[in-house]
């Protein structure tokens, strides 16, 4: 239900890892963000959006001393150009925080220490595996006796320190009931109902502290230990608001006394967010005021984004060339509120031609002519009553508001700008059944012919509106072409029917100019082939160390995916007749189906290892192709088993 009588809003973007530059993934959370601020601004709601970097831990560290800089220099810069990046995107955030932020990392002491007197915080000893990359430690089981990062495919290294560990336990009763009283706390449901599982599987105490770096922020009272980036990165949210400075007015007005708060994040991140957050909340006593709305992945066709696959998308490659709103309209309506959605550059060309070339931006310049053409570029408010299809199309205006509304203060933009674009079909097909061409060759009819000017006209000025937080500069050149007077370009003017006697620009602009799909194909292709030529490859090698790799070709008889895991599969194989089981985490690019009865190149004498929990001896050889995908190696002729190393 959209809340009428909210009077603040406060939403976030997770903060990103000052590591790297921003894709088009993380562009996508904080383009949701921008349009969720946007939005509530427009309907004169009090709303502050925040964003920022979360910049401390070791693989910082590490980035900082490969580029030869400090982690303080590199976290500077990142957060420079990111900000461009932001103001490149017209994304209208009210502030920036950093983590190294004295602002910041005072209050987190404060905060941390005040947990270690309640006994919320005790020390204690960890010892486990540990991933540098996702800053996270896991289990045995987790790693396997590969001791690779479950997540992300990295090797972890053993680890055996004295640690902090915040009281999970105490309060994983209190976060069910929360979760059980607050329906609408995750979004979607689906999501929530994986973090109830995870809670009622039994919350373990969470190592918060380290010892093994230095770039964190130290405990005040031991300042040996650094604090865990994720409580580090969690309390962003409200020392960004001030909570726990001198001046507390923002965190008053928009967490303790706001009426609504939201946190937006990638379902990566869900975990952290729905769990640690709230339960630091409650140790801190602070009131839970937040609600979270998961979204999906951004995936490519081969899967997640990733350097080693060279199929990284950044927002400027696509910006510089198609223009900003279009990939703001690309990225809102594609993803469903809660799974994944894909991007490729045919379907966002597709998309270009068809809602924006054809719909709209024909639309537009269509009405805008005729009303050139038949009445000097001047509308006027019709006296007389509507005909059918103008009573039908005003209906559907009525229609298409509130359940725009009502998507889009949900977060279901998707939805939304599907209405949208059902008023912006109907009135194309208005245009075809009043025959405006037609009407115009009898003078009896020019009444007729006004009228049907005047709905084409209203239609597109509430589309311009409604647009507006998706498509800003779009929606400012719809009302500069209109002549739409600004007190009819406001969020309060969402009414069919506000248009008194007004004028149009003589001629029309080319709103989106249609794109040829071939030469645009052709252009892809050559960037990327230019991009791979890029690539640097690895070390040498020498024969001797080549010469040490059995390799074999082998069939595959079964395949299945690893259950719990989005990039392994299950593989069993024969080799000259003997069966083996190899465990491939090629699971993004191909189907099981796929690959059974194919014939391929294993490595043979592989130590083997068991990874979560399964045997795997052998690997499957796999290189990237120019499409930047991930390919299985296969042989061509068949009945051979001898081997070819
Ligand atoms: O996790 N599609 O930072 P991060 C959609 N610092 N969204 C994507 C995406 C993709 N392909 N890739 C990334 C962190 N994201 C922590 C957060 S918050 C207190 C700390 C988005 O740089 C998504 O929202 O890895 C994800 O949660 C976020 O970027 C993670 O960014």
């Amino acid at each position: 239900m959209e809340n009428k009588n909210k009077k603040t809003c406060y939403v976030t973007t997770p903060i990103y890892y000052a590591s790297g530059n921003v894709h088009i993934g993380n562009s996508y959370s904080t383009i949701v963000c921008d349009v969720f601020a946007r939005y509530n601004r427009l309907k004169g709601i009090d709303t502050f959006f925040l964003t920022g970097m979360d910049e401390h831990g070791q693989k910082i560290e590490e980035a900082a001393k490969k580029a030869g800089k400090s982690p303080q220099e590199m976290v500077n810069d990142i957060a420079k150009s990111t900000k461009e990046l932001w103001k490149n995107l017209n994304i209208t955030n009210d502030d920036f925080i950093q983590t190294s932020e004295i602002r910041h990392t005072e209050v987190v002491q404060q905060l941390f220490e005040k947990m270690l007197k309640n006994k919320d915080i005790y020390l204690g000893y960890y010892e486990g595996d540990y991933c540098v990359a996702c800053e996270a430690y896991f289990t045995k089981t987790q790693v396997g006796e590969e001791c690779i990062c479950p997540d992300c495919g990295k090797p972890t290294r053993k680890v055996k320190e004295e640690s902090y560990f915040l009281n999970l336990k105490k309060y994983s009763n209190r976060l069910l009931k929360y979760i059980e009283e607050n329906p609408d706390f995750i979004q979607p449901e689906s999501r929530k109902n994986e973090v109830v599982s995870f809670i009622e599987q039994g919350l373990e105490d969470l190592c918060v502290s380290r010892t093994s770096f230095k770039w964190g922020i130290p405990v005040l009272s031991n300042p040996r230990h650094v604090i865990y980036v994720w409580i580090d990165a969690l309390c962003n949210y409200i020392t960004a608001l001030g909570y726990g400075s001198k001046d507390e007015t923002l965190y008053n007005k928009f967490w303790l006394n706001g009426d609504e708060v939201v946190h937006v994040v990638g379902k990566d991140i869900l975990r952290f967010h729905a769990i640690y957050w709230p339960i630091i909340l409650m140790a801190l006593d602070i009131p839970i005021k937040f609600k979270l709305y998961a979204h999906g992945w951004v995936l490519m066709k081969e899967g997640k984004m990733s350097k080693s696959v060279g199929n990284i998308i950044y927002p400027l490659d696509v910006t510089k060339r198609y223009g900003l709103d279009p990939l703001r309209y690309y990225l809102t309506r594609e993803m469903p509120l809660g799974n994944d959605c894909l991007f490729s550059y045919d379907r966002f060309i597709e998309r270009y031609n068809t809602d924006l070339a054809n719909d709209l931006g024909n639309l537009l310049s269509r009405t805008i002519a005729m009303i050139n053409k038949y009445f000097d570029g001047v509308v006027i408010k019709p006296k007389e009553k509507s005909d059918t299809f103008a009573t039908e199309l005003e209906n559907l205006s009525k229609e298409v508001i509130n359940n725009y509304n009502e998507n889009f203060s949900n977060f279901r933009f998707q939805n939304g700008l599907t209405e949208v674009w059902s008023l912006i079909s109907r009135a194309n097909k208005y245009i075809d059944e009043t025959t405006p061409w037609i009407l115009a060759k009898d003078e009896d009819k020019k009444a007729e012919l006004n009228s049907v000017m005047y709905h084409l006209y209203e239609v597109l000025r509430l589309v311009a509106i409604m647009v507006m937080p998706v498509m800003p500069d779009t929606s400012k050149i719809m009302f500069e072409e209109m002549g739409v007077l600004p007190e009819n370009q406001a969020f309060d003017s969402l009414e069919y029917g506000k248009t008194s006697d007004v004028k149009v620009v003589t001629k029309p602009i080319v709103l989106f100019k249609r794109l040829d799909l071939v030469e645009e194909q052709k252009y892809h292709q050559e960037k990327n082939v230019a991009k791979k030529e890029e690539a640097p490859t690895k070390n040498e090698i020498s024969i001797e160390d080549f010469s040490k790799i059995d390799l074999r070709v082998a069939e595959v008889i079964e395949a299945s995916k690893m259950e719990g895991s989005d990039k392994l599969l299950i593989l069993k194989v024969k080799i000259d007749d003997k069966p083996r089981q190899i465990i491939s985490g090629i699971s993004e690019f191909y189907a099981p189906l796929d690959l059974v009865g194919k014939k391929i190149v294993v490595v043979a004498n592989l130590k083997p290892v068991k990874i979560r929990g399964h045997l795997s001896e052998g690997m499957i050889l796999t290189a990237s192709s120019s499409k930047n995908s991930l390919e299985v190696i296969q042989i061509l002729k068949e009945n051979n088993f001898a081997k070819i190393s």
